[in-house]
Parts: structure tokens; sequence; C-alpha cells
């Protein structure tokens, strides 16, 4: 077996009976007669992981024989979703084990729903990158992911009172039959201390680190399968360890806190997923949490994944890293700090090998989300990473201040290291120097970047710059998630299109088809039935039938914009009960909101409580709630999204332009068939472009006449007074109307709307309003509106993640498949 091929269980209905009752018995201890629904998941899940084992053993043994260049994807998120139906859908698998199953008397979508979803990132980032591993797998190329597996991922999100209450999400408590752990290759990181300098053998003198205190990082292994290719990459993430256990004399005097006080401040580096994505916060366990996992993967890549006698001159022939935003940045001193320090390599070859080694991608535009680590926490952690990076920005700000002499403001614009507001690291900086490449995530979001984020940056290095606009995973987000959709596309074109997604420009011709677009309706109503049982068995909520199902669903934040969305549904609300409509007129339409608030984020928790508010008042509303429903369902995550969006006509994509990076859920919805109605932001912009402006509902300004009106100065309390639709909307929120007369329940939401309002939601009401009324008056005529739907599908091929990767490939990585 060590070296010859590795045997693949049978694939068979007897030959999978057999593994599984094998499994079952000897794998998880029960019989089958008293095995409980988890034990026979966990067995299922080994039986299928057995399968996929037997060709990443293979595979990791041809890449390394093969010796080609890895992706390093270094990531702190990790958005996965439930991992069993993808492996069947990836092993072929799926037909003999629903048999196997039912003839040992088993449901197969019981026990897929006993799985808990390894919510180990806040959204999009870790959702891109988890669709990102998986087309990489799909097109045969190596990848090692990089990451951290959280003890508890993405909180719990409950409502009481209306109000988000964070639960933690032990998503290990039962079990993960899906991981592979290897405490025997844990690898120590070390924290704190001091640096000095020696001189040594060969009578150089050089600087070295004496740390004062170490965890262990202890590296798990997932499969992450190839669609029908045999390809299964790796995903690799480290959990946090005390270097030693506990001090048995402590222990033994009695004072058992004491004894464990090392073990519990270790593992708590690998705890909890940091529950933000746009605030840096809470900011040592999280710099600590970096540096842990990048640590531990760079380390794990050259010294177990090549050779014993290589090279490291030759690294960026073996790796490229992708710093998947900064969160992975503090690798560069890490890496240089390996080369220069551990194996003596002279300071420039090791920077010439740094700045091939690495790329970075940005996902963001909001300053506050760009991280900054202040130098004296840095000194206090890893001294010895500050000063590489000072002398990194050394040597850049010299090269800086020869290009453009006498310009001191640019190289202080561009300095690494900034004063101000106190003295920190910028490390979206340190990440462009380092990196061979820098790239936005949509065009719209690269263009920005290079204008306004980075212009300095990207005036002295033009050809550093690049696009890569993201893409989901047609194998998770339509094939596993929208059966009734991917029949029909099969029958239509055939099945090619899973790997090759610009195929559903094939269905174009369909779309004129009064067949097929019937056809088409009747997939949308069976997920919509779909959608209703899930909700009234998940959440108690009952979605009314025949309504235009309006949906939006990502995290809660300003610039999102779900307060506007909730100001289309009041003003609605507002006009029917006060009889400036006739409710006949009116489009019956249930809107579906899905999100969670950063826990420290106090307006977004504010609007949360404003949308259950709205949402209790209208379901009692005996006037208006056979037209009007809102939907809320607590704990938005990867298994919902996968029911939601196949359902969905409308997808909200309601950024103010200039802020939403890309996103990918927009994609999602598209491809699925929702239209959209939409500002144009992040990746909108494309969508909107390839589907046709007659398949698309934007409103809203755009980004130059958002900075205009910014530059002009804005003023949202004058808009409320000079809107009377805007005004009636926000008087009744504030009324006290959907919180029993309470009128101060609202008023953190009212007043930063009147007098804050970052986001210019109220400047972009009208327009919105008006969209909507286009949207009403498209869903009269079904037939139109499922022909520009079925358009949306054929013209979106292009947000395949495939073809996000073949661009990184080429442009970025310089990596090849298999
Ligand atoms: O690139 C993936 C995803 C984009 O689609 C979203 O538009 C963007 O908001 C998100 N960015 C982040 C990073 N936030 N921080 N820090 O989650 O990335």
């Amino acid at each position: 077996l060590a070296v010859g091929p590795v045997v693949s269980p049978p694939h068979s209905v007897d030959g999978f009976v057999k593994e599984f009752l094998r499994e079952l018995n000897f794998g998880t201890g029960v019989l089958l007669s008293r095995a409980t629904v988890n034990d026979q998941y966990v067995a299922l899940a080994r039986t299928v992981a057995h399968y996929l084992a037997a060709r990443w053993l293979e595979g990791g043994r041809t890449r390394r024989e093969a010796g080609v260049k890895v992706v390093g994807y270094l990531s702190a998120e990790y958005l996965l979703g439930r991992q069993l139906g993808n492996a069947l859908l990836a092993t072929g698998l799926r037909d003999i084990v629903e048999e196997g199953l039912e003839s040992c008397g088993i449901n197969l979508s019981t026990l897929r729903a006993q799985e808990v979803e390894p919510g180990l990132g806040n959204g999009g980032l870790g959702r891109l990158a988890a669709c990102f591993i998986d087309s990489l797998a799909t097109l045969n190329v190596p990848c090692i992911g990089y990451g951290i597996r959280y003890e508890y991922g993405i909180f719990r999100q409950t409502f009481v009172d209306g109000r988000q209450v964070e639960q933690p999400d032990a998503w290990l408590s039962l079990g993960s039959p899906w991981e592979f752990p290897h405490p025997e290759a844990a690898v120590q990181v070390d924290f704190g201390g001091t640096t000095e300098e020696y001189v040594d053998e060969d009578g150089t003198p050089r600087r070295r680190w004496l740390p004062s205190w170490n965890v262990l990082g202890v590296p798990y292994n997932y499969m992450v399968p190839g669609y029908h290719n045999g390809r299964v990459n790796t995903l690799r993430l480290w959990s946090a360890q005390a270097t030693k256990a506990f001090d048995l004399q402590i222990f033994n005097s009695g004072d058992y806190a004491e004894a464990v006080r090392a073990q519990t401040f270790a593992e708590n580096i690998s705890k909890v997923l940091y529950p933000e994505d746009s605030t840096p916060q809470g900011r040592e366990l999280r710099l600590q949490q970096q540096y842990f996992f990048v640590a531990c993967s760079l380390r794990d890549f050259i010294e177990r994944e090549l050779p014993a006698d290589f090279d490291l001159h030759d690294l960026p022939e073996r790796i490229i890293f992708q710093l998947n935003d900064t969160h992975p940045v503090i690798a560069v001193p890490e890496l240089m700090r390996l080369l220069v320090d551990e194996r003596k390599m002279d300071w420039d070859e090791a920077w010439a090998v740094t700045q091939k080694c690495f790329a970075y991608t940005c996902h963001t535009l909001l300053p506050e989300a760009l991280e900054v680590w202040p130098t004296e926490m840095l000194a206090k952690l890893l001294p010895r990473h500050l000063e590489i990076i000072y002398q990194i920005n050394d040597g850049f700000l010299r090269e800086v201040r020869e290009a453009f002499p006498g310009d001191e403001m640019r190289a202080r614009r561009m300095s690494i290291v900034t004063d101000y507001p106190e003295r920190a690291v910028r490390m979206a900086y340190l990440a462009t120097v380092a990196g061979a490449k820098v790239n936005g995530v949509a065009e719209l979001h690269s263009q920005l970047l290079r204008d306004k984020v980075l212009p300095d940056f990207s005036e002295y290095w033009p050809e550093k710059f690049t696009n890569v606009t993201n893409g989901v995973t047609p194998r998770r987000f339509i094939r596993l998630a929208n059966w009734n959709f991917t029949r029909l596309i099969n029958e239509t074109i055939g099945t090619g299109w899973v790997t090759d997604l610009d195929r559903l420009a094939e269905l174009e011709p369909y779309a004129e088809d009064p067949e097929f677009r019937a056809r088409f309706r009747q997939v949308k109503a069976a997920n919509k039935e779909r959608l209703a049982k899930l909700l009234v068995a998940r959440d108690g909520i009952v979605l009314p039938e025949g309504h235009l199902l309006d949906v939006m669903v990502k995290r809660l934040h300003e610039y999102k914009r779900q307060s506007m969305k909730l100001l289309h549904i009041l003003s609605t609300y507002e006009q029917i009960i006060s009889g400036a409509i006739d409710p006949a007129t009116v489009t019956p339409r249930t809107f579906v909101f899905g999100a969670k608030a950063a826990p420290g984020y106090k307006m977004a928790k504010e609007t949360i409580f404003a949308i259950n508010a709205v949402a209790a008042t209208l379901a009692a509303d005996e006037r208006t709630n056979h037209l009007l429903t809102v939907a809320f369902p607590a704990n938005y995550n990867v298994t919902l999204a996968e029911k939601l969006i196949p359902a969905a006509d409308l997808s909200e994509q309601i950024s103010l332009a200039g802020k939403e990076a890309s996103g990918t859920g927009n994609m999602k919805f598209a491809l699925n068939g929702a239209l959209t109605i939409g500002t144009d932001d992040g990746a909108n912009v494309e969508i909107r472009e390839l589907v046709g402006d007659d398949n698309f509902i934007l409103f809203g300004m755009s980004e130059p006449e958002v900075a205009d009106l910014q530059a002009r100065g804005y003023n949202p309390a004058a808009v409320y007074e000079s809107n009377p639709l805007l005004k009636r909307a926000i008087d009744l929120l504030a009324s006290g109307h959907f919180t029993e007369g309470n009128r101060d329940a609202m008023n953190p939401l009212v007043m930063d709307l009147l007098y804050n309002d970052r986001f210019l939601a109220l400047a972009d009401f009208q327009s919105y309003i008006e969209a909507q009324a286009k949207v009403d008056e498209l869903y009269a005529d079904p037939d139109a509106w499922s022909r520009k739907a079925i358009l949306n599908v054929a013209r979106t091929g292009f947000f395949s993640s495939d073809r996000s990767m073949r661009e990184y490939l080429d442009r970025i990585w310089h990596a090849k498949a298999l």
C-alpha cells in the first residue's frame, strides 16, 4: 500500500452497504438497531470520506512527486457549508448511497439534515474562499487552503423580543467526521520576548528573536474534492494547543485554575472566529490568530511539502501564497524571518524570493476595514517581525525617494509605517509592497482601489494592479442547491455547464419558448414550496402562496442599506393603510431578510430590531397581511442560502455605489433566475452589463454622483422634509406603531437616518421606490418576467468561480493543472 495504488472502496450498492455497516459497527461502535441519527450520519460521512481519501492520498503523492507549483491560499475564513451533499456529488455516489441506506431503513435526507455546517467565516470573504478551493480542485490545480480550525464558528443568531442574541456555535459538539487530525505533526509557534544581535559561526553579525512563550499548532486536514475528476485537494486548518498541557505540581497543590491557565490561554487562539467583517477590534487576540495560522502554514509548506534538501531560492517555483485580504499579511515578515534568520539567506535575495511568493487580494473599500497594527502591539507580540517590517519599509522608501526625488510627502503617504493617529503598520501597504500582484474583486472595486485607496502605489507600479471579478461555484449553488432547475437545464442543453458555465448561454434561445418559460415558472414554484416547508419546520414561519418573493440576504451593515429596504416596505404599508393607494393594485409580496449583525455593531442591531418589529406588526394587520409579509428567519447561513436563493424572484443588491467591493450573493441569485434590483455597485455593474439594461432594475446614484453629493454636503433631514412619501414612512416608524406605542424604541435608527445617514439611504430612496414600482409592473406579466429571468441565467455564466480561478492562474499565480 505504501507504494502501490490506494484501493478505493467498491462502487456498488452492496459494496457501499458493507462499508457503511463496517464503519457504523467498528468506527462508531454501535449496532444498526441501536444507532441514533447522529451515529448514522457520522458513519455515512466517514464512509463517503473513505471513497474520497483513496483519491486524496494518490493525488497528494503524484503532486509531491511531480514537484509542481502549488497555490497556498491563506485565509482566516472558510465558510464551507455542509460537506456531505458536496462529497456525494463529487464522487457520483449519491444514487448508490440512497439505495444502500434505504435497504438499511435509513433516509438519506434525514442524515443530510443532521450535519452542522462549519461556519468558519463571517460572510462573502469566507464563502469566496470556499468557492475558490472548490474550483481549483475541479480544475485539477494543486492547492492547499490554509486557515484556522475555530472551535466556535460564526455565532448562532437568535432573536429575543426581536433583538439579536448571539449563541456560541458549538459545531464540533457532535463530532466532525470530515476532519483528519495530526497531533504528531504539530508546529511550534513563538510569541513575545525580545531580539538581539549576535555573530554567527561565519563571523557575520545577525539578529535573532528570543521569544518568551509559545503554543502548538495542530493541523486538521479536510478533503476538498473536485467535481467528477478524481482530484482531492487539502484544506489544512490549525488548532492551537498549549505546549505544556498543565502544571502537575500546581494541580497537586490544589490550584486547579492556575494549573490549566497556560492551556486555556493557548487554546483561546483558535477558540472563536472573530465576529466581524468590517472593523478590526479585540486587537491582540486577532493578531495572535493571524500570526498563529500563517506561521504554522509557512513552516508546514517549507518543511513538510518540499524535499529536505530544497533550495529555498527556488521557492517561487513551488508555491504562490495568496493573501486573502490583510488578515494573513503578517506572513510576509514571517517568510523573511524564516529565510534570513533561520536559513541565513542574504536579505536582498530573501526579499526577491518573498516578492515572488505572495499576491494580495483586497476585499473592501471601507477605510475602517483596512487593518492597521499598532507598532506597540507588534513590538510586544512579534518584536522580530516589527524590525523586519521597518527594514522592508526603509528599503522601499529609499526606492520611492529615488524615483521621486524631493517628493517627501509622497514618501510619507506611501510609508508602510504611519505615525497618525498612532504609530502603526498599514497591512494593506505591506501586502502591496510585498505582493507580486494586487487585485480587487470586481471591475469597479479594482478601479477604486487603484484610484482612491492605493493611488500612489498604482502610479508607481501600474503593472502590479489587476482585477479578478469574483465568482461562485456552480456545483454548490446550482447543481446541489437547485435540483429542479438543474434537471430542466440538463434536459435542455446537457450537463456540460456544471464545469463550463459559459454554456448556460445555450439557454438563451429558450427564453423565447413559451413552454420552457412555463417549465421555468414551475421550477420557481417548486422551489418556493420547498422553502415554505423548510421555514415552517425551521422557524415556524408561514410563507403565503403566490407572492413575489423579494429577498435580501447578506451581513447586516449600514452600507448594504437594509434600512432602505425597510423604508420601501414601510412606505408601501403606509400608503395602503392611509388609503393613498388601492390595495387591489398592490402586488402581493413576501420580503425575506437574512442577516447577522456583528455583536458590537449597535446600529446594525437596531436595524434587526426594526425589521422584526415591522414583521410582527404586519403579520397581525388584517388590512395588509394578505398583501405584505416580512419574514426574517434567524441564523442565516450557507445551508439556508441553498434553499432561499433558488426560490427568489427578486434579488436586492442595494448598497451605496462605491461601497460593496463585489458581492457574490448577487451572482448566485442571477444564476438561479432572480431579477436584480440594484445600484451600480460592485459586481452589479458587470451583471447589468452582461444581462442588459432591460433585464436588470437599476436605481440610485452612481459612485461619482455619490462622491459629488458628499463633497457638496449631504443633509438627510432636508431630504426627509422634501419627500412626503419618505416623511410618512419615517414618521410611521417613529410613531410607536410597531412597538406598542413606545416611541423611544425606534429612536436610534430614526435619529441616525435623519441626522447621519452615512450611506445616503434617504438620498436614494425616491429612485428606489420608482424602481420598485417598475418591478411590480414587470411582475404583473409572468411571461415577460420569466423571459427576463431566463436571460439572466443564460448571460451570467461568467460568474463561475472556475473562471475567476483561471484568471488568477493566468495572470497572478502562473500555476498549472496537474
Ligand atoms: O470578495 C468577497 C467579498 C465581497 O464580495 C464583498 O463585497 C466584500 O464586502 C467582502 N469583504 C469582506 C472583507 N471585509 N473586511 N475586512 O468581507 O468580500
